[in-house]
């Protein structure tokens, strides 16, 4: 048989399966971006390749997936990280024009291009770690024409690096100043106005909202959620961050892919998300950027035989991180996950939390979207902290 690219003398991390599927003497090969065989070497069938790599024993994972990102936004918070150094409580940045609503003003002011432009450098971080697939949500926004701008925008990067961008519509994350004392307005706006105007323009491939006090209601999220499948579009949801609000059993009952932070999760939010087979996003960055002290529920969720995703929540408040390298760290350090739940993490689980059953393992009839790593063992992934082992990175068999 004939196919574009094989790469042989590797150790392979397949991700298939239920742990780190490892393959000591493995070769993969590729036609068209797509994996055409990924195990031993010396079971290949017989194969003819334009081009051979000879990968000295280096380990191969795929690609790594950053399933939860707020990439695009406009500004950064810095500066209300530095006054809270020196003591400044959230009101005082509140009232100095600080949080989410700053960076609001930031993304309404920064056009398509400038947003694009600032965007590139977090990108071109997570890609130098071997990603290849990373999702982008909209909702600094906060009205039409900054949502879309910024979902445009997200579409964009995805043309403007060998990347895939999963563009997720977040117009729900904080009520704009425009319907203070009315969020049940705005919730009617979005539901009935952008996001109709945003799924026929194929602008998003998701639909997310805030469930928390600071946030929405779970009336008002459900709402979001049933417009949502309206349209076709599949839902997550940022749940039970701050406190506990069901939001995870309300996104399970709307099959949701993924409930993500879930720091408050309780045992009915997990049996919950167990019986949907919503993946829990863990956001590490978040919970340590924040100096969170409650953790998330790893054993019940372990126990229930929820899968695990885990992402950078990169966004410029709560996780200004854009290092998946880091967060598999921090998600072992942290939470106490294992090598293997690490690395599921960001393949084979956060696929499935972006609904995407063409990647995440390493397996014939996958997308050839590989990491190649410089490592002795895959725990070298995990363990190190602000060190970057990739070899080289494929995206779609290149
Ligand atoms: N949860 C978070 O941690 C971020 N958004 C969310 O829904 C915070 C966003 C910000 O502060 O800019
Ligand atoms: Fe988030």
């Amino acid at each position: 048989m004939h196919c574009d690219t094989i790469w042989k003398s590797a150790r392979l991390a397949a991700m298939a399966g239920s742990s780190l599927g490892i393959v000591e003497r493995g070769l993969i090969a590729a036609k068209d971006g797509m994996i055409i065989h990924a195990g031993p070497q010396d079971d290949a069938p017989a194969l003819e390749a334009d081009r051979v790599v000879d990968c000295g024993n280096r380990w191969i994972t795929p690609g790594l997936i950053d399933c939860h990102t707020h990439l695009i936004h406009g500004g950064n918070r810095a500066q209300e990280f530095e006054m809270r150094l020196d003591g400044a409580s959230y009101e005082e940045i509140a009232r100095a024009g600080g949080g989410i609503l700053s960076t609001m003003r930031a993304t309404r002011a920064a056009s398509e291009d400038a947003l694009v432009a600032s965007a590139l450098p977090r990108l071109d971080a997570l890609i130098a770690e071997g990603v290849t697939t990373v999702e982008v949500k909209s909702g600094y926004g906060l009205d039409r024409d900054s949502e879309i701008r910024m979902l445009r925008a997200a579409r964009r990067l995805g043309a403007e690096r060998p990347v895939d961008i999963a563009a997720t519509f977040l117009g729900a994350h904080a009520l704009p100043p425009e319907f203070a004392g009315d969020a049940d307005g705005y919730i009617a706006t979005l539901c009935d106005d952008l996001l109709p105007e945003i799924a026929a323009l194929g602008l998003a491939d998701a639909v997310d909202a805030f469930c928390e006090g600071i946030g929405f209601t779970p009336e008002q999220t459900d709402r979001m959620f049933a417009a949502a499948a309206r349209h076709g579009l599949p839902v997550k949801l940022h749940a039970e961050q701050l406190s506990n609000l069901h939001g995870a059993a309300l996104a399970a009952r709307h099959g949701a892919l993924s409930a993500d932070h879930l720091e408050h999760l309780d045992e009915t939010g997990v049996a919950a998300m167990a019986a949907s087979g919503t993946v829990a996003t863990l956001l590490p960055g978040a919970y340590y950027f924040v100096r969170e002290t409650k953790l998330p529920p790893v054993d019940a969720l372990r126990a229930a035989g929820v899968p695990i995703a885990l992402a950078t929540d990169c966004n410029p408040g709560t996780s200004p991180l854009t290092s998946l390298l880091l967060t598999m760290n921090m998600g072992a350090t942290l939470f106490r996950l294992t090598v293997a739940e690490c690395l599921a993490g960001v393949t084979r689980n956060a696929a499935r939390a972006l609904g995407m059953a063409d990647r995440g393992t390493l397996e014939p009839g996958k997308r050839c979207d590989l990491a190649i790593w410089d490592v002795e063992r895959p725990a070298e992934l995990v363990y190190r902290m602000g060190y970057k082992p990739l070899h080289a990175r494929i995206w779609s068999g290149q």
